[in-house]
């Protein structure tokens, strides 16, 4: 009859592995002194500091109560794209999700406007709490890449965007719309919202339409490749020691 080392080879492995078990457990017990639990506590302390300033979290939660809009945003930059949007505009709930999911973001947001008057004061200030968010969830900029840009094609449409987080706030905007809503949302708006992320993260933000004939599609462009753009602009490289500024500053 043949042999079956397998069987053989479990055998001592079962044995070996009781053996080692009792070994460890009464090495453990000997070591378990008052001594090296505080040697320990002190370590995991060390490393607990260490890791707060080495990887802070690039989080932001902003709530602002107005007579015309009462919104709350949380956002977080190292996200995976989940998002949960509310803003009672359907369209603009829609540019939100896919603002997060092609940005890895992870978003939520939940606004009650003033949608018996129109849509602005509910997208305008919902800019607002964003640029507010991005520019709290960005911090001290430190190893960030700062610049970021994107070619994003959709269907006939192709949006250009490139910013730059500099601090100063700046919004550069070609576009033209054939329509004066899609959905609930009016066209005119974009360029709205716009301005104000860009006024309150203090970012340098231009977004420009290459090609386009739908509305949806182009503003829907505009979203992602803002998204993409921001994205990468927020991504850290470790070869950036501090700030990417010959000034130091941002
Ligand atoms: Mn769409």
């Amino acid at each position: 009859m043949e042999k079956r080392p397998g069987r053989y080879y479990n055998r001592n492995y079962n044995r070996n592995r009781d053996r080692n078990y009792d070994k460890n457990t009464d090495k453990n017990t000997d070591n378990n002194t008052d001594k090296n639990i505080d040697k320990n506590a002190d370590n995991n302390i060390d490393a607990i500091d260490k890791k707060e300033s080495d990887v802070r979290e690039r989080k932001a939660e902003v709530k602002r109560v107005t007579s015309e809009t009462d919104i709350f945003i949380s956002l977080n930059l190292d996200g995976t794209g989940q998002s949960e949007v509310s803003t009672g505009i359907g369209f603009f709930d829609h540019m939100l999700i896919s603002f997060a999911k092609h940005g890895l973001f992870d978003l939520k947001v939940k606004v009650k406007g003033d949608l018996q008057v129109d849509c602005h004061h509910t997208i305008e200030d919902t800019g607002i709490v964003l640029g507010q968010a991005i520019k709290e969830a960005v911090g001290d900029k430190k190893q960030i890449k700062r610049y970021g840009s994107a070619l994003l094609p959709m269907d006939e449409a192709l949006i250009l965007c490139a910013l730059d987080l500099s601090g100063r706030p700046y919004l550069v905007f070609d576009a033209e719309f054939t329509t004066d809503r899609v959905g609930y949302f009016d066209t005119e708006m974009v360029k709205e919202f716009f301005y104000a992320v860009s006024y309150a993260s203090a970012m340098n933000l231009h977004i420009k339409e290459m090609a386009g004939a739908n509305n949806h599609h182009i503003i829907e462009g505009m979203f992602k490749a803002f998204a993409k753009a921001l994205d990468q602009a927020t991504i850290k490289d470790e070869r950036i020691k501090d700030l990417l500024s010959t000034k130091g500053a941002l």
